[in-house]
């Protein structure tokens, strides 16, 4: 009697001979990391979840006419475990596992919390060296610490900042504290804010394209960057958020001005049990953005 097996949870459900570390230009990490979570819980089941979605992405897209993926390859990585009890050692094992696997490769992180974006930086960093942040959000992420501690999910850019990705441009943003409104006003330097309604208008398109010119990249999504109605499933969900349009669209700007993207990540989908979509639609953005990414040549 002879059997089969399923193939592995990986990326787009992949054949080894499009998944394989050698062959691969992508390679996912996934980081089920999630210690600092404010509100809604769950972020530690995002890239199982969004994993499993993406086995129904179609892998043709009609963006591009073909099968992207299998010409790219996309090799996953298992799941990184960090230290659960010490979230200085858990960053540090974050930020090495990025400067091991980012080279010569587009890195593509998938969370857990958004806090693990700053030690995505702190890795990239030792990579690359310096690049440029571009953060789609419902939150600024500014504070320097929150509940009493610098590595929470509402310090990420803070981090990020810290660890050589700055300056930062957000997009998308809608909650913020007083704090960070200030920030935002005194540190022009570190930080170009586009409001929500800046983005429904179009007013981020040219500073956009300005700002990663020629630049190394780091793309940062937390999927609460979404109207909540699109996007329900995330802890700190946000209403008056972008369209499915306007964040590829940002993508596109991103991928035809910057000198290199270096890596994206896909932060903060905590799966509700028994609802598709939102999983589904984190799983075809991680798709669509690689491909958007890997057009033409890039990367
Ligand atoms: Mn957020």
């Amino acid at each position: 009697m002879s059997y089969e097996f399923l193939p592995p949870l990986n990326f787009l459900g992949l054949a080894e001979e499009y998944s394989s570390l050698e062959r691969s230009r992508v390679v996912v990490l996934p980081v089920p990391y999630e210690l600092t979570t404010s509100y809604g819980q769950g972020t530690r089941n995002g890239p199982r979840s969004l994993l499993v979605a993406s086995q129904q992405v179609e892998l043709y897209d009609r963006e591009f006419g073909g099968e992207p993926g299998l010409d790219y390859g996309v090799h996953t990585l298992p799941q990184l475990a960090p230290n659960y009890r010490d979230p200085v050692t858990a960053h540090a094992e974050i930020a090495a596992a990025v400067a091991a696997y980012a080279p010569d490769k587009l890195l593509c992180v998938i969370g857990g919390e958004h806090s693990i974006s700053g030690s995505v930086a702190r890795g990239l960093h030792e990579a690359y060296g310096d690049f440029v942040t571009v953060q789609l959000d419902a939150h600024a992420d500014l504070r320097d610490e929150y509940e009493g501690t610098p590595y929470s999910h509402a310090s990420a850019m803070r981090r990020v900042i810290d660890n050589g990705g700055g300056p930062v441009l957000q997009l998308g943003i809608r909650s913020l504290s007083v704090d960070e409104a200030e920030y935002i006003h005194t540190q022009p330097d570190n930080v170009q804010t586009y409001f929500a309604e800046d983005v429904h208008a179009g007013k981020h398109i040219a500073p956009l394209a300005d700002f990663v010119r020629g630049k190394q990249v780091f793309l940062t999504i937390d999927i609460d960057c979404f109207d909540a109605a699109l996007m329900p499933a995330t802890g700190t969900p946000e209403p008056d958020g972008m369209t499915w349009n306007e964040v590829l669209e940002a993508v596109r700007i991103v991928a035809r001005a910057a000198g290199r993207v270096l890596a994206f990540d896909v932060m903060e989908l905590a799966p509700i049990a028994g609802m598709q979509a939102p999983d589904y639609l984190a799983a075809k953005l991680t798709y669509k953005v690689m491909n958007i990414l890997l057009a033409k040549g890039r990367v």
